[in-house]
């Protein structure tokens, strides 16, 4: 074989143009890549290593003689046609939230569970952007002292919300500075019912509500890390909050580690060469991570480790990655080339 047929499905979007971009980037033998959307953006042209590609309108025949796919169109769009792709022979990663619960699917950031490949079926999920910056960033920590509890809350950049939420950002914080009216339609989420001020304005709102009053962002968070580090009694909880940042999403982490013997320089020195992590921890000469330094990186920038001053065992770090990166687009192709290292990029008969 020369190569992988490879099919971006969303390749218009936020996270889809960073597929494709680390795509160029992999050095996954492609054979050639086709690009999907909606009607809208059929005949649209986009670059692949400066060749031109036509975008095409997704349909489930756009999946025949395809060898991999990279799913990132919604949940709606994968419930559909990763079924009709994985049917047509191609191996699915999966970026939405669609199928990331389902028993048998695997979920997966290399640096934390890459062993959950073997046992894939077709299909792999992609977790949601802020549960992996945080495990990348806590799972060198568990595997010398054990992990026993998170309190996460997070400052989210708004293209975790798509295109017309980074739009939105711009042209509602230019209107502001210019004293004009701006009527918000994005966010906090585009398909509710109210929408909220962005700019100069956190919203403590990402995704919908459940019944128990956290939002469907922190119900991704809890499960998805319990999951993904194969632990149903670690205890997780979160606040996601959305911030006017167009790229990046930092979190403030609180964890309590299960073994004695931990202190601050060993934390620091484990995360120093740890797969995925940067250390940025040197607060004399205010050194910590920032949103705008991890734009644009795959790594997952780390810092502010301290101590819990009043309970055992505790400390807090801070993080921050790319989230259309390691939050998205690179994390996929990240699976797509360790299937391929692994031998494991076929559908199981
Ligand atoms: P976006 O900028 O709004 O882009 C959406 C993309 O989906 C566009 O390419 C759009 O094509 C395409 N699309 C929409 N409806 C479609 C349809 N019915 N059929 C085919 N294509 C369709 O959004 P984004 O930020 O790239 O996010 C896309 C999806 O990725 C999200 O909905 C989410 O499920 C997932 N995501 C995951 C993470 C993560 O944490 N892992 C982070 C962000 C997003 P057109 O140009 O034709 O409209
Ligand atoms: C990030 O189905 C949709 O409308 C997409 C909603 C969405 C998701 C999701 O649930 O797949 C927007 C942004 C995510 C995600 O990664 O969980």
């Amino acid at each position: 074989m020369d190569g992988y047929n490879v099919a971006v499905v969303g390749a218009t979007g936020a996270v889809g143009t960073r597929m494709i971009q680390m795509l160029e980037e992999s050095k996954l033998p492609i054979a050639s890549v086709k690009y999907l959307a909606s009607k809208r953006s059929a005949g649209k042209v986009l670059k692949f290593k400066g060749a031109d590609v036509v975008v095409e309108e997704l349909v489930p025949d756009s999946f025949n003689n395809i060898n991999l796919a990279l799913f990132s169109a919604g949940g709606g769009v994968s419930k559909k046609f990763a079924p009709e792709a994985v049917k047509r022979g191609a191996v699915v990663v999966d970026n939405t939230s669609a199928f990331r619960m389902e028993e048998g699917v695997p979920l997966v950031v290399p640096e934390v569970n890459e062993d959950a490949l073997y046992k894939h079926k077709g299909l792999i999920a992609n977790p949601n952007c802020s549960t992996i910056q945080m495990v990348v960033a806590l799972e060198p920590l568990r595997e010398v002292y054990g992990l026993k509890k998170v309190i996460v809350t997070t400052m989210q950049a708004v293209s975790g919300a798509g295109n017309r939420a980074i739009q939105e950002l711009h042209d509602e914080t230019q209107a502001i500075l210019n004293g004009e009216e701006y009527e918000p339609q994005v966010l906090p989420v585009s398909g509710d019912k109210k929408h909220y001020q962005i700019a100069f304005n956190p919203l403590a709102q990402i995704d919908v509500f459940e019944d128990d009053g956290y939002s469907h962002e922190e119900w991704k968070m809890i499960h998805e890390t319990k999951k993904i580090m194969a632990d149903q009694d670690l205890q997780v909880t979160a606040t996601c909050v959305r911030v006017p940042v167009a790229v990046a999403h930092s979190e403030a982490v609180w964890f309590e580690l299960e073994k004695d013997g931990a202190d601050v320089a060993k934390l620091q020195s484990i995360l120093k060469t740890a797969p995925g992590v940067v250390l940025q921890d040197d607060p004399k000469n205010q050194i910590y991570p920032q949103a705008v330094n991890a734009e644009g990186k795959k790594d997952t920038f780390v810092g502010r480790i301290r101590a819990d001053k009043e309970q055992a065992n505790s400390f807090h770090l801070y993080c921050v990655s790319d989230n259309l990166l390691k939050g998205a687009a690179w994390n996929s192709v990240q699976i797509a080339e360790r299937l391929h290292a692994l031998n494991l990029m076929r559908v199981p008969d």
